[in-house]
């Protein structure tokens, strides 16, 4: 199965973004990531800019269109600034073009070649839900930085908050679409469905949502896709997508190996989360059992917890970081647990919907 497209890893995500610079400046103040690279007028790029963000194992790109005809522009008015590349990096961005195109995917970028002194890169791109790509990167030729055209940089020094590495993308998709989705993972890239919740496990009083987890051979690439599901309200991912102009990504889980740390350094930067009830935590012992963490600690940060079989994990999702409700971050410590958090989600979708009525979107 995995062998069609064979995937070490996450190797980035691409914002395309109204404002790159300020955009860097957010990234790195408030998540801790420090620009370590960059593209634009300076390094001899006419037509966008490119911010490489890192921290841990993670790498952001944030991009821009550098006039109002630029794809990148037309795509940051079109949906708001938002997640547009998946970028996996593979041993073969050839092969694996020709792999899942042959098996229906609907190719984007045929693969290319990039040189410079550093060495060689090589890229191809095809499309996915929306209008995101995704993009295979083979840079086990390539020194350099990051790609070629970017130089060095160490301007926007975030201090770092703990973040390791990415757990999970999620992806929204339109009512009736999740089964070609799925298809589409399972057939083009060779990815397994591994858990899903129906409308049942996961309705509340207003919004209903399905969600299904794709993940490759390996389970390092975990991509979840939601698609709303009939309630009494507004689904969630429906106000995304009316949002977004259709399908995207939803949310994007940041890793860390000391949950406590992290957030109280992202809260303490300006970064702003969804609040669950003090209610949340009363008996959570009886659900949780023993865990590391003191409860109390938990609460006054707002970090919720689930188990499973395997062991417990801590989340927390941030509130939408932009004006549109959009795009999304969960901070995830997995002790164990494999899952996605299943037993938070009563208390996370009520707290989702108390956005939405603040919104006016309920
Ligand atoms: O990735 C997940 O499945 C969890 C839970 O709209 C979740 O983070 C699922 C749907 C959603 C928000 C969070
Ligand atoms: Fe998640």
């Amino acid at each position: 199965m995995s062998e069609i497209c064979r995937i070490k890893s996450f190797d980035h995500l691409e914002f395309y973004v109204g404002n790159a610079k300020q955009a860097a400046h957010f990234y790195s103040q408030g998540f801790g990531f420090t620009n370590t690279a960059y593209r634009g007028l300076e390094t001899g790029e006419r037509k966008t800019a490119s911010y490489l963000m890192e921290q841990g194992q993670i790498r952001l790109v944030l991009s821009t269109g550098l006039s109002g005809d630029d794809q990148i522009c037309q795509s940051a008015i079109a949906h708001g600034d938002a997640i547009a590349v998946i970028a996996l990096e593979v041993p073969d961005a050839v092969r694996a073009y020709r792999e899942t195109t042959k098996r229906g995917a609907r190719g984007a970028i045929p693969p290319t070649e990039e040189e410079d002194e550093q060495g060689v890169f090589r890229y191809a791109a095809i499309h996915a839900y929306g209008e995101v790509l995704i993009k295979f990167v083979e840079r086990s030729n390539y020194k350099g930085v990051f790609a070629p055209g970017f130089v060095p940089r160490k301007s926007a020094t975030g201090k770092g908050v703990g973040l390791t590495r990415i757990d999970h993308v999620v992806g929204n998709v339109e009512l009736g679409t999740m089964e070609k989705w799925v298809q589409f993972f399972a057939e083009t890239m060779g990815f397994e469905l591994l858990v899903h919740f129906d409308d049942q496990t996961i309705a509340t009083e207003y919004s209903a949502l399905m969600s299904k987890v794709m993940q490759d051979g390996k389970g390092s690439i975990k991509l979840p896709i939601n698609e709303p599901a009939q309630g009494k309200g507004k689904s969630q991912i429906q106000e995304y997508l009316d949002y977004n102009g259709g399908a995207g990504i939803q949310h994007v889980a940041f890793a860390t190996n000391d949950i406590i740390q992290t957030v109280s350094q992202l809260r303490n930067s300006g970064v702003e989360f969804l609040a669950v009830p003090p209610t949340y935590y009363e008996n959570i012992d009886k659900r949780v059992g023993k865990i590391d963490e003191r409860i109390e600690k938990l609460a006054e940060l707002g970090i919720l917890v689930d188990r499973d079989s395997e062991g417990y994990l801590l989340q927390i999702f941030t509130q939408p970081v932009e004006d549109r409700p959009t795009l999304f971050f969960e901070v995830i410590q997995r002790c164990g647990s494999q899952g996605f958090g299943e037993g938070n989600f009563k208390a996370l979708f009520e707290a989702i919907e108390r956005e939405q009525v603040r919104r006016g979107n309920l």
